[in-house]
């Protein structure tokens, strides 16, 4: 008789999960004793990396990945990950091995109490079922729910024990099933947004990384072109969902409740595709919205058009609901809106180049096709001018601003997208909360080009600071770091470059080896307020 583990590693492979990311310990043995050759094991050093790395994965490949977490101690390490997850709709299963049945009430070591409620508020669902043979079919729920809209991580904890047990009799029918959602418009909806949408004088687009996740990019453009509408990303952004380089697009908007009403003042109809409204960061309070201005958001996720404070929203699927709208609007005989014009990089410093300047390069020399994982938290909009990004999935960044998806998630997204060159630019403070993804690179031979901007200081906060009038705050920089001596030590080869011409001879080199390298660039710090 098939027995549990049997089971899950078919469930597994018929939804196409064969990438498995973890860190074992002795409650995940029995899972993995004679795992299938047909499987991979990616090995994390350290749960948030673990969990990094299969984010990135799952982003990039738009499929859900598995992680493998070791009991309470490895779910506690890998949370701070999760709250990127969640806000970016990563679709995750994440299973955590529990101890046998029979000493969980005794909390033996390795034991994880309430193992269901551990994880929440992070996941959009989790469980430990309650009886061995309900296995498979709670793996199973977990992989339907982490893929239908909005998608996002859930957890099942497993006692140890359960895998040799026999699977239940339901687990023959698993493998086969085929859950869809399908998230059209009634034709009443479409009509009603139509009509809004064509009456409007002055509207404006803004899009948010469900439409790069959704690969519906290219309808973006199309309903831009259409309206005739200047295009905007939503704030916070973690994906790139409107080539940058498209005369339409202006920039991604400031995070902040007053900037946002303020540089959209002019417009009549603000659209959100793919976003939350929105999602703010710095306090600079305000109105919500101009005189005379109206918002309309859809999106996949109820609670994020629930909980929006202004605005009409509908929910429903993005690709669909753009499809159904390119389709129904006429074309607008609007000016097209003029293009902006970006400045280039200033004079470079003594001893360490400005980010404008790194940016230049890599913009330069890294192929069209290449992807970007950006952790380096106060040269964001220098990146977004200076960068031309074309193709979907060219882009990611910490979702929920948490630290530590950039190195691993990195790695994740370049062995979903092995076709494609993958650059990891990250800070010197954000470099050290996922160090350990430059293991798991050499081993496996992920050939990311790691770049750590070494400006020596957590320059976000300093400017955070200013913004706050905070004074003296201490723990606020990063000095004595040698990049280049942790990389050699995990495995990496890296080198050193500070000047354009260094820089330049270096990413040449990155690119052209089938290696992962790191290349440490001193920077000068910047203010992203200013
Ligand atoms: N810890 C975690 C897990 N996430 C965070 N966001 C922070 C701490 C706080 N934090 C920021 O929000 S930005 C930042 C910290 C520490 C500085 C990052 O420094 P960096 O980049 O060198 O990577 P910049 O460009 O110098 O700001």
């Amino acid at each position: 008789m098939t027995n549990v583990r049997e089971a899950t590693y078919d469930l597994l492979r018929e939804n196409g999960l064969t990438t498995m990311f973890g860190n074992p310990g002795s409650n995940e043995l029995m899972f993995l004793d004679r795992m299938p050759s047909d499987f991979r094991y990616i090995l994390g050093l350290h749960e948030g990396v673990v969990m990094g790395m299969a984010d990135g994965f799952a982003q990039a490949s738009g499929n859900p990945a598995f992680v493998n977490l070791h009991a309470a101690a490895g779910t506690g390490n890998a949370m701070g990950a999760l709250t990127n997850a969640c806000n970016s709709h990563t679709p995750l299963v994440i299973t955590a091995g529990q101890q046998v049945r029979a000493q969980v009430g005794v909390e033996a070591l390795l034991s994880s109490a309430d193992a269901a409620l551990l994880p929440r508020p992070l996941v959009k669902w989790s469980g430990e079922p309650a009886a061995a043979a309900d296995v498979p079919r709670m793996i199973s729920q977990a992989i339907h729910t982490a893929n239908l809209d909005p998608k996002g991580p859930v957890y099942v904890s497993i006692p140890y024990d359960d895998w040799a047990q026999p699977a239940g009799p339901a687990s023959t029918h698993l493998s086969a099933r085929v859950v869809r959602s399908a998230g059209s418009l009634s034709s009443e909806q479409l009509e009603w947004l139509v009509a809004e949408l064509s009456g409007a004088t002055n509207p404006v687009l803004v899009v948010g990384s469900d439409v790069d996740a959704t690969v519906s990019n290219g309808l973006a453009v199309e309903l831009a072109e259409k309206l005739r509408m200047s295009a905007w990303i939503a704030p916070s952004a973690s994906r790139c969902p409107f080539p940058t380089r498209h005369p339409s697009f202006r920039g991604v908007l400031p995070a902040s409740i007053a900037g946002i009403a303020t540089l959209l003042a002019e417009h009549d109809v603000i659209l959100v595709v793919g976003a939350p409204v929105f999602r703010y960061h710095q306090f600079e309070p305000g109105e919500y919205l101009a005189e005379g201005t109206s918002v309309i958001q859809i999106t996949s996720d109820p609670a994020e058009a629930a909980r929006a404070p202004m605005g009409h929203a509908i929910v429903a699927g993005i690709r669909e609901t753009l499809t159904a709208l390119t389709g129904a609007l006429e074309q607008s005989a609007r000016p097209i809106p003029a293009a902006r014009r970006l400045a280039p990089a200033g004079p470079d410093g003594v001893g360490a180049l400005r980010p404008d300047a790194v940016f230049e390069v890599i913009n330069a020399v890294a192929p069209a096709d290449a992807i970007y994982v950006k952790e380096s938290t106060s040269t964001t909009s220098i990146f977004w001018d200076h960068m031309d990004l074309t193709l979907p999935g060219s882009y990611y960044f910490p979702a929920a601003g948490g630290l530590g998806f950039g190195m691993p998630a990195a790695v994740g997204v370049q062995l979903a997208r092995p076709d494609r060159p993958v650059i990891a630019v990250i800070g010197d403070g954000s470099a050290n909360y996922g160090i350990t993804a430059l293991w798991s690179a050499a081993q496996y031979n992920v050939p990311v080009v790691f770049i750590i901007l070494k400006n020596g200081t957590y320059a976000a906060l300093r400017s955070f600071a200013g913004l706050m009038k905070v004074e003296g705050a201490p723990g606020l920089d990063v000095p004595g770091i040698d990049f280049c001596a942790i990389a050699e030590g995990y495995g990496v080869a890296a080198r050193k470059a500070g000047t354009r011409i260094e820089l330049e001879e270096a990413l040449r080199e990155a690119l052209a080896t089938s290696i992962p390298m790191l290349i440490e660039v001193p920077t000068e710090p910047t203010n992203p307020f200013h």
